[in-house]
């Protein structure tokens, strides 16, 4: 079977429907046809200050989110990154054959520390890319399933294997995206020409999964929508509409097309009034699932314990091996 791996941060809490529909329903599709690597990231949540007790909240958190949206612990590795130490020891090794001008030119960096003052962006934030890296390549990843947001660090991921392999002979697996280009993007509920996002998004624009569901309902009935009142996919001419019809065709599985059809001739305000119950069906059950393996913490920290396990003969083996190749005299 492939292999693949990804990381979703504990840091907003709530997962939001961007990161449902761009990353996590994928890492529930490829556990069926990968040998799938999940984990909690939160090395890379503390490359912007976290609070001590709400990081270690929110990393359970995450992971009973992830449970909830349908990862099952017998068919795919569930874990937490910092239980790998390797993450962090492959991370230096590949920071060390990484431009610093490659890494300057890393997107997410350059608006993340813009935001913050270059001042108060720290060297994590900047080489939190390889760090990424990393922990794609301990797990010979031949798949990351990520948003398109992600798509440049996982290039750089690409480079940086394949420039390992020709200076030290072939270690690494090359690393393609998987990236599901309908919704490789969700939009803000109330500005459809940004990504939908926990840093940038208001509060209207923002569908936090773990929200009350009448909020929910109510954000999506205000959702901002097009000059007209045709309910057409047009992503140039309508964004507003179309983002909704991509929700909306994702959440139920029907078609584009079969919701154009379904909506000739009605207004956006009915198109906005069913998707509103249609993520109120979805976010439900969620909820109750992800607060049921809240309530069981021990069952959810052994599910994390093994995966972690389970992770680390996998990473260990890649670390080795890296570590030779590299010349470090090995350890007696
Ligand atoms: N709007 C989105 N559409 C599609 N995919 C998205 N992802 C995030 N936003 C969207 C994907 O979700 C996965 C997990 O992302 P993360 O843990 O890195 O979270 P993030 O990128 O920090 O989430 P935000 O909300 O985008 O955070 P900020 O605002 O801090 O940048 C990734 O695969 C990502 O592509």
């Amino acid at each position: 079977r492939p292999r693949a791996l990804s990381g979703i941060q504990p840091t907003a809490g709530s997962f939001h429907l961007g990161n449902y529909l761009g990353a996590v329903r994928q890492y529930v599709a490829l556990q069926e046809t990968h040998d799938a690597f999940y984990m909690v990231v939160d090395l890379h949540a503390i490359t912007v200050p976290q609070d001590p007790a709400e990081l270690r909240a929110n990393t359970r958190l995450a992971a009973a989110q992830l449970l909830a949206a349908g990862l099952d612990p017998q068919r795919c590795t569930l874990f937490v990154q910092s239980h790998v130490p390797e993450h962090a020891q492959l991370a230096w090794v590949m920071n060390c054959i990484t431009g610093f001008g490659e890494a300057s030119r890393m997107t997410q960096f350059k608006d993340k520390s813009a935001k913050q003052g270059t001042d108060r962006a720290t060297v994590g934030l900047f080489t939190y890319p390889v760090l990424q890296v990393a922990d794609i390549l301990l797990y010979q990843a031949d798949s990351v399933p990520v948003g398109e947001d992600q798509r440049q660090h996982v290039e750089l991921t690409r480079d940086l294997a394949e420039r390992f392999n020709t200076r030290f002979g072939p270690t690494f697996t090359v690393p393609a995206p998987h990236i599901v280009k309908e919704v490789a993007k969700i939009y803000d509920l109330q500005d459809p020409t940004i990504k939908m996002s926990k840093s940038a998004s208001t509060p209207k624009g923002l569908i936090n999964l773990l929200d009350e569901p009448k909020a929910t309902a109510k954000k999506i009935r205000s959702a901002v929508t097009d000059t007209g009142s045709e309910i057409v996919f047009d992503t140039a001419a309508k964004p507003g509409v179309s983002n909704l019809l991509t929700v909306y065709s994702t959440l139920t599985g029907a078609t584009i097309a079969e919701l154009e059809q379904k909506y000739e001739g009605k207004g956006y305000g009915a198109l906005k009034t069913d998707l509103a119950d249609v993520v109120v069906d979805f976010v439900t059950p969620f909820r109750a699932r992800t607060q049921e393996y809240l309530d069981d913490p021990e069952t959810l920290d052994s599910i994390l314990a093994g995966g972690a396990e389970k992770a680390r003969t996998v990473a260990g083996e890649t670390l080795a091996q890296t570590y030779d190749r590299v010349g470090f005299l090995p350890a007696k």
